[in-house]
């Protein structure tokens, strides 16, 4: 990890010096341009918090709004999710774009040129979190739209998560920070309020191979397969365990706050399949949640996992298909999964 100079650069002149590198080409930089200015505006309403009248549940009292998750939307999902659509609507660098909040992917309007971009995003993760005042974020991935396909479906999103381009996500916490991929790096950009530009913070960021913190909901320990409840055991018994060593635990049970942490400091966080998830596969969705965070923390030297293969080779059958998760320190990950192939073998 190497912290920016005192004298930091833009995103935009990131972009740019990336593009006559040749790491990326014009229509993939005005992509990001246009999300990272939609994660300004969301965090503008995510600090306003009471004074915009945009917390507590969308819907009526009474009635409130679910998704296609069977999740009570929050207003501030509803409203950051019309900001993503909004502004990557004209720009003419996307063919089609897929949400957590919506029950399908939708093409760009005909009304707008299309790109050869899809975008995917979960445009305000952990919003449960919102109404404490806790760090929430907006997690995207960028993905190439098929040759030939001129009006995109959401077959046509299901690639596995080696085929990404892009990456990111935005945490709304004490600082606004972009951290992004294109597939050279891990990069972190926070918000400059006065200026109004993201600055380059901390190029390359790099996650120890080995760690002492992990990060999981222990209140479904009693609903983890029999690996699970061995690791995270080895783990609580400490340096009088078979681990040799005492590990802390961190859980905000908002990803991107769990995750920018693991990525600043190392860690391995942990949503892995329970008796009350196993049904949908998981909790955390592959496809704008368990994606990009992997591409993102396999560019800064970690690891992701699913507890039985390498996350970002699975291969998509659904839109809002659910994955157990394991990422974090490459070391700690490596022992996590070998307590499940031992389980899988015996
Ligand atoms: P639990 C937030 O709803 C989320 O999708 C992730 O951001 C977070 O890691 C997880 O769910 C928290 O789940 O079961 O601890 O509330």
């Amino acid at each position: 990890m190497s912290p920016a100079t005192s004298d930091p650069i833009s995103l935009t002149r990131f972009l740019i010096e990336e593009k006559r590198a040749g790491r990326i080409n014009p229509e993939l930089r005005l992509l990001i341009e246009v999300v990272a200015r939609a994660c300004k505006r969301i965090s503008v309403a995510v600090g306003k918090g009471a004074l915009g009248g945009v917390l507590g549940d969308a819907g009526s009292p009474g009635a409130a709004s679910i998704n296609i998750q069977g999740e009570a939307q929050k207003k501030l999902d509803v409203l950051s999710n019309e900001i993503l659509l909004e502004a990557n609507a004209w720009g003419g660098h996307l063919a089609a774009l897929a949400s957590e909040e919506m029950d399908h992917s939708q093409p760009i309007p005909d009304v707008h040129p299309r790109g050869n971009y899809l975008l995917l995003f979960d445009p305000l993760d952990g919003s449960s979190n919102i109404d404490v005042n806790v760090s929430v974020g907006t997690i995207f991935s960028v993905l190439r739209c098929p040759e030939g396909v001129t009006t995109p479906a959401d077959e046509h999103f299901l690639q596995p998560g080696t085929a990404q381009v892009a990456a990111g996500y935005c945490v709304y916490g004490p600082q606004t920070t972009l951290v992004l991929t294109v597939g050279h790096g891990t990069h972190a950009f926070t918000l400059d309020r006065e200026v109004g530009s993201f600055m380059l913070t901390v190029r390359d960021m790099r996650i120890p191979e080995d760690t002492r913190e992990f990060a999981v909901n222990a209140s479904n320990q009693r609903f983890w397969e029999p690996p699970m409840q061995a690791y995270v055991g080895d783990l609580l018994a400490g340096k009088d365990g078979p681990r040799g060593k005492d590990f802390n635990m961190r859980w905000i049970a908002s990803m991107v706050a769990d995750v920018h942490r693991i990525l600043t400091r190392g860690g391995i966080f942990s949503y892995p399949l329970d008796s009350k998830c196993a049904s949908k596969g998981g909790k955390l969705r592959l496809m704008y949640e368990a994606n990009p965070m992997s591409f993102l923390v396999e560019q800064a030297g970690g690891a992701a996992s699913t507890g039985r293969q390498r996350l970002l080779e699975v291969q998509p059958t659904g839109l809002h298909q659910r994955v157990p998760v394991f990422l974090g320190s490459k070391r700690e990950v490596e022992v996590a999964v070998r307590y499940h192939l031992a389980h899988a073998v015996a």
